[in-house]
């Protein structure tokens, strides 16, 4: 059987010298304050003894090994460890709080859990509670049990055996009603989708001359672990290697790279570096926007700012990558789209009644092999036609170029993260004195789109929005929190007494223009 194992297709991208640097830390120091270097050989050597540590605790196969770690390097290889240990990587935001972990590792079951030093009181609690038979401990800066366990196994390993359709990651993505969903992501969906992506937007070899990736974004995403980390681990290109995006930070090393990922607030946060200007960007090859509706503004600006156009790009979780703009010619990158469709992915607009604007839907190598143990959830995703409903309403033009217009369910994105009203709702709705709650989502000029809430309070209570934002910080991530609470008498409801939202949002667009 051939080996399927994602890492042994990554490994097979490293250049042949394995001695040159493969990741240069930005903003992460090593002792006496030198920069920190990893070569190749560090990245091999280092996720072969992770991966032979995991191999001793004969954990069973499709074993889930949980991460709730700060950024780095060594997080990194600890993903590496995972594939090549032939266990599923599970990535969370280091932004959850125990009630969020609490569920994630009561649905996960994981046999292993890897999080911070700071955290291991309370998250191994619940982790060996719910069964967990390890808990290892990682920090950024290379302490923590699971290093010193590591550093005894050998530092050579041959990943294991793995078919294509093998489980490799599990991604959680919220629901809109019920909680998260966890996205089965394949060795042969990563592997497929990271080929795509390495010839479409022309990573160049090293007789090319080579490319740099700034690396900038969280490693517990699609984004960050999957499309950055892949499309220049695949290509043996080397990382600039930023453990948090700072805009003068990323601007200053600018002229070391030539391909950046971003979410549109880190565009909009470069727009708004004093620093960032064209021969800051002299030597870049590519800008890539996802994750997030990039503003024609935003485009437009950037262009005029830096003299590059922003090749925004579509996917999801459930899918990884779906639609791009055209690498070249550099002209055909519109403003407002997110371009066609990758070579293999089936990409189609479900219209009603002749409209023009419908449910995008998907099939293609990369998309998901369903939900966690949710198979009624995953059915209910798919169309009889076996097409995955991505849950965005878009346009397509003649040529095929989608445009995306809103979406079916009701989500929020801020900054890039998903946050799904339904359950930042649930919780506002147990805080003393609340007798119902509407999450929205409105206008904002960092975050793209801002969370608020509009809070009613029961008969002859009174609340005080800004004690229950207090609250909610204490119990969930940051980025979930409303940024402005306001008190109302009541929510609109329409003829069937559902909360009219599109209204709120109309009600509330300006909060936060200045
Ligand atoms: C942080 N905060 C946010 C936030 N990020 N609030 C709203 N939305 C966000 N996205 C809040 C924190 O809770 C905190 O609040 C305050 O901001 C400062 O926190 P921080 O961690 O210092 O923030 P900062 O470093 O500025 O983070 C902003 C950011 C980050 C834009 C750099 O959010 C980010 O890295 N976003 C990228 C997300 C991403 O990778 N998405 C990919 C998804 S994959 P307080 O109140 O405590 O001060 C996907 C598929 C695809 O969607 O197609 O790619």
């Amino acid at each position: 059987m051939t080996n399927h194992n994602l890492y042994a297709a990554l490994r097979g991208g490293f250049p042949a010298d394995l001695d040159c640097t493969a990741i240069e830390c930005a903003d992460t120091e090593g002792a006496a304050g030198v920069a920190l270097h990893y070569t190749w050989r560090d990245l091999d050597r280092g996720s072969a003894m992770i991966a032979n540590l995991f191999a001793s605790l004969d954990l069973p196969v499709g074993a889930r090994v949980l991460v709730h770690t700060d950024k780095s390097v060594e997080a990194l290889m600890l993903y590496l460890a995972v594939l090549r240990a032939g266990l599923v990587y599970v990535p969370l935001n280091n932004a959850y709080q125990a009630s969020e972990l609490s569920y994630f590792i009561a649905n996960a079951e994981p046999a292993l859990v890897v999080c911070a030093s700071r955290d291991f009181g309370w998250l191994s609690k619940i982790a060996f509670r719910a069964g967990t038979a390890h808990v290892y401990t990682l920090d950024d800066d290379r302490r923590g049990s699971l290093l010193q366990r590591a550093a005894h196994h050998p530092d050579a390993q041959t990943p294991a055996l793995r078919a294509a359709d093998d489980v490799a990651s599990i991604i959680y993505t919220s629901g809109t009603t019920g909680r998260s969903k966890g996205a089965m992501l394949s060795h042969g969906n990563l592997l497929s989708n990271a080929q795509v992506l390495k010839t479409l937007w022309g990573w160049r070899s090293e007789a090319e001359g080579g490319d740099v990736l700034i690396h900038a974004l969280p490693l517990f995403h699609v984004h960050g672990l999957f499309v950055a980390s892949h499309g220049a681990l695949l290509n043996g290109s080397k990382m600039l290697w930023f453990a948090k995006f700072d805009a003068r930070a990323v601007t200053a090393r600018l002229p070391d790279a030539t391909v950046f990922m971003g979410v549109p607030t880190l565009y909009v946060r470069l727009l708004a570096e004093p620093t960032f200007d064209a021969r800051a960007c002299r030597n870049m090859r590519l800008f890539i926007s996802g994750s997030a509706p990039l503003l024609a503004d935003t485009f437009r600006q950037f262009s005029e700012r830096s003299g590059h156009t922003i090749l925004e790009r579509y996917g999801m979780s459930e899918t990884v990558m779906l639609t791009s703009n055209p690498y070249a010619p550099v002209s055909g990158r519109l403003a407002g789209t997110v371009g066609f469709a990758l070579p293999g992915v089936g990409l189609r607009v479900n219209t009603a009644h002749g409209e023009p604007i419908g449910d995008v839907e998907v099939r293609g190598p990369s998309v998901f092999q369903g939900y966690w143990r949710m198979p009624e959830k995953t059915a209910e995703e798919f169309t009889s036609d076996g097409w995955f409903k991505t849950g965005d309403v878009g346009q397509l033009d003649a040529q095929g170029r989608l445009t995306l217009i809103g979406r079916s369910k009701d989500l929020i994105i801020s900054g890039g993260y998903n946050v799904y009203p339904a359950e930042v709702e649930g919780y506002l709705n147990e805080l003393p004195g609340v007798e119902e709650s509407a999450v929205i989502g409105v206008p904002h000029a960092d975050f793209g789109e801002a969370v608020i809430a509009l809070l009613v309070p029961r008969a002859g209570a009174t609340v005080d929005a800004t004690a229950c934002i207090a609250a909610l910080k204490q119990r969930i991530a940051g980025f979930k929190v409303p940024k402005q609470a306001i008190v109302v008498d009541q929510l609109p409801r329409n003829a069937m007494g559902k909360v009219q939202k599109a209204l709120l949002r109309e009600q509330y667009r300006a909060l936060f223009s200045h």
